[in-house]
């Protein structure tokens, strides 16, 4: 397959690492030659999605256009990196269910809500745990951890290095069969 292509989907907490370690996938794959594109909260909230909030009905259709952008990638032969909180195991399911069981593959970026607010690297814990960020996910919103996830990866116990290494070995085995 020339152009093979998949969903890599990267579910886990606000400030989890899920573009950290999705951008360091995506380097790793430019060196195998493999076309892939990243869509995050950043280049869809920004435009296609612009006015959607954190409400579940957001969220949903958040995910649910993005699931379709993502499926259209996976027509044009990319490997599309996907990074989203995507906290409730029904919109998971249907992005699932939108790109199609063979092309999508579920990563959860398991970093316990202690570390991610230990973290805090935008701040964002602190402003939500004064009340001004509503909804925020973990805080005074739920996240549900993926039951059964392709690629499980605890940032707490593992590195990057190792995280990639991990997803490059699922990718690699599941483009060659
Ligand atoms: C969660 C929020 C919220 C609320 C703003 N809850 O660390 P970030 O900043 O860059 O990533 C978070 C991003 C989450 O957007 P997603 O499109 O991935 O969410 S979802 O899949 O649930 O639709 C965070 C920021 O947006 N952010 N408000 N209330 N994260």
């Amino acid at each position: 397959n020339q152009h093979p292509s998949l969903v890599l989907w990267f579910t886990g907490l606000s400030g989890s690492g899920k573009s950290t370690i999705a951008e360091a996938v995506e380097t790793q794959l430019y060196e195998m030659q493999c076309r892939t594109y990243t869509l995050d909260g950043d280049n869809l909230r920004g435009g296609i999605n612009f006015g959607l909030g954190f409400s579940e009905e957001d969220r949903h259709e958040n995910l649910r256009r993005t699931a379709e952008i993502a499926k259209l990638f996976v027509d044009a032969g990319i490997i599309t990196l996907a990074a989203f909180v995507s906290p409730l195991e029904k919109d998971r399911k249907m992005v699932k269910e939108i790109i199609g069981k063979n092309n999508f593959v579920e990563i959860f970026i398991d970093t316990s809500l202690e570390e991610c607010e230990k973290r805090d690297v935008k701040g964002l814990y602190q402003k939500a745990r004064k009340g001004l960020i509503p909804n925020f996910t973990g805080i005074d919103a739920p996240f549900e951890s993926p039951a059964n996830p392709d690629i499980w990866i605890k940032t707490e116990n593992e590195s990057i290095t190792s995280a990639v290494a991990k997803v490059i070995t699922f990718v690699k085995q599941k483009i060659e069969s």
